[in-house]
């Protein structure tokens, strides 16, 4: 691969860095874990990592609120451990990539503190969003805006003025019409890049901009208005001229830094962000949503390579992350109610958290058995695969973790309405057995289920059959796959199963039904479940090609 496009389709692996290996044994994971499984990673076949933030932070939402951009929380090891790591990744040829999160820093941040303590229109307030209260004495907020974690989006300092939190209390949002915030920010890419990062991942890359001209509009006024581009709060036009500029950083190193854009955005608004005069990259969430269909699965990637194509970028795809119910058990759960558009109407997964995993009964087996196969089918597709730490052990969601446990703010915030993110971030099972199954030595910060037990990577070396096994051969074979950014969809005669050519003549099929699929004369190269004479049993992928000679 050019070297300055390793990025288009490769296979990038999450870390969420405070749940992977505790190498010093507080029961939070740390960089050292990180570099302790160094040869797990390559083993695995990745070809980079992501790691999500591991700055100073109190942890409000899991290390996404930020108290310093250009050092490494002392929980989670210091600047050396850091290039120590960065150092071991490269020396196996896997990249790094960092989380930045422009949008609100921590409210510990210096910044932050600094408004605090200026008081009402000083230059130290100018850097966030503060704005007078309404009614008597200013004591109600400017507006009636909800944060994305419920409850209002705006907090009430001392002196009695309001600051704007799209997301939690402890994340003010900053102003980015503030040159010093922009140039702040640079310095952070520089840093980062300096030190030899290879791409940066942009938290709520579409949130950045807003236009507060006053009078304000209330939250029903703006949900009603179009994502067009002069939206006051989302996606707006403008801030791109900041991409632009960071897109300058990234260009004058050698090999130029990546970036993915992390942007619910309408799809129409999805290349803006992977303009090449952009971010580069933007992540498509599609499959987060979609049910394990064939309909689905094949118009969102018809569709998804089409805006790929049409920015000059390639796609991505991603099926778990840390924001959502890890997919085996998305999978093995039955489909959630939708919308006249289709859309689920509440996240998938959501009710069954609040019923504590009970209502409606989960079937594990089902899930890990779609889960494989979509996975092998996701492997396939031209663009680059975004996997989350766990979902090469097949690991589901966990439901059973007490509230007095549970850190997630989108919890902490509406506990009635929501159990939050915890359950997919639950400390990895490295051994079947011993403290935190091997995590680290002295327990994890949040609880691992006993059957995690049963799907530790110690217990799935051996197996051929197990989960892992499947991940590190797809993950090896991928490296032939991916020699052109096509493929081709074979008619199947049926509408679940699934069928596309790439450019090397691997042929990918899916059996999203029940009823086993006839491959006919082919050899096959790797599967998500046992093939039997040629035939693609239901609810399972084939990798294939025809047979030579
Ligand atoms: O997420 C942004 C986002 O829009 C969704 O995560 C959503 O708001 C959330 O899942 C609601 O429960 C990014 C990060 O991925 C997430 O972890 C952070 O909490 C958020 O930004 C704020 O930085
Ligand atoms: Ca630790």
């Amino acid at each position: 691969v050019d070297d300055a496009a390793w990025w288009r389709q490769a296979a990038v692996y999450q870390i969420y860095p405070r749940s992977f290996a505790d190498a010093n044994g507080d029961g939070i994971g740390d960089l050292a874990g990180v570099t302790s499984r160094v040869q797990y990673l390559q083993e695995l076949g990745i070809d980079a990592v992501w790691l999500s933030p591991f700055y100073p932070s109190a942890l409000a939402d899991g290390g996404y609120d930020v108290a310093d951009y250009r050092d490494v929380d002392p929980r989670l090891g210091t600047l050396d451990d850091f290039d120590a790591m960065l150092a071991a990744l490269h020396a196996v040829g896997i990249r790094v990539v960092v989380d930045i999160v422009p949008n609100h820093t921590s409210d510990l941040h210096a910044w932050f503190q600094e408004a605090l303590a200026a008081g009402r229109g000083s230059a130290a307030r100018a850097r966030y969003i503060f704005r007078e209260g309404t009614g008597p004495d200013g004591a109600e907020p400017p507006t009636d805006w909800r944060s994305l974690f419920g409850g209002p989006a705006w907090e009430r300092v001392a002196d009695g003025q309001w600051y704007l939190h799209n997301f939690a209390v402890e994340q003010p949002d900053l102003d980015w019409s503030n040159p010093e915030v922009r140039d702040d920010f640079v310095r952070t890419l520089r840093f980062w890049s300096d030190r030899g990062v290879d791409g940066f991942r942009v938290d709520v890359a579409h949130f950045l901009t807003k236009d507060l001209t006053e009078p304000l509009l209330s939250q029903a006024e703006l949900d009603a208005l179009p994502h067009d581009g002069n939206h006051p709060m989302i996606d707006r036009d403008d801030v791109h001229e900041i991409y632009a500029q960071w897109r300058e950083v990234f260009d004058s190193y050698d090999p130029p830094r990546t970036a993915v854009a992390e942007a619910w955005v309408h799809p129409s608004r999805v290349p803006l962000y992977a303009s090449a005069r952009g971010l580069g990259q933007s992540f498509n969430f599609d499959l987060l949503e979609a049910d394990f269909d064939a309909e689905q699965f094949r118009r969102i990637v018809a569709h998804n390579l089409t805006l790929a194509a049409s920015s000059g970028s390639s796609t991505t795809w991603v099926l778990s992350n840390h924001d959502v119910v890890r997919h085996p058990t998305r999978y093995g759960l039955p489909i959630p109610d939708r919308d006249s558009e289709g859309r689920a109407t509440r996240k998938q997964g959501a009710d069954w958290l609040l019923s504590g995993g009970t209502e409606p009964p989960l079937d594990r087996s089902r899930g890990l058995r779609r889960a494989r196969a979509a996975s092998l089918f996701l492997l396939g597709l031209p663009g680059s695969a975004y996997l989350y730490q766990g979902e090469e052990l097949g690991l589901h969601e966990v439901a059973e973790i007490d509230d007095t446990e549970r850190q997630d703010p989108a919890f902490l915030r509406q506990p009635e309405r929501e159990k939050g993110r915890d359950g997919c971030r639950v400390p990895l099972p490295w051994t079947s057995s011993g403290s935190s199954l091997g995590f680290g030595e002295n327990g994890a910060h949040l609880s691992q289920p006993e059957w995690f037990a049963e799907q530790s990577v110690a217990e799935q070396e051996g197996d051929r059959e197990s989960t892992l096994a499947l991940y590190r051969r797809a993950l090896a074979l991928r490296h032939e796959l991916q020699t052109g950014e096509s493929l081709e969809w074979i008619d199947t005669g049926r509408l679940d199963v699934l069928r596309f050519v790439r450019p090397n003549g691997w042929t990918v099929v899916t059996n999203f039904g029940a009823d086993g699929y006839v491959l006919g004369d082919v050899e096959v190269l790797l599967a998500s479940s046992d093939v039997q004479q040629g035939v693609v049993a239901g609810e399972s992928t084939v990798w294939c090609r025809l047979r030579e000679g």
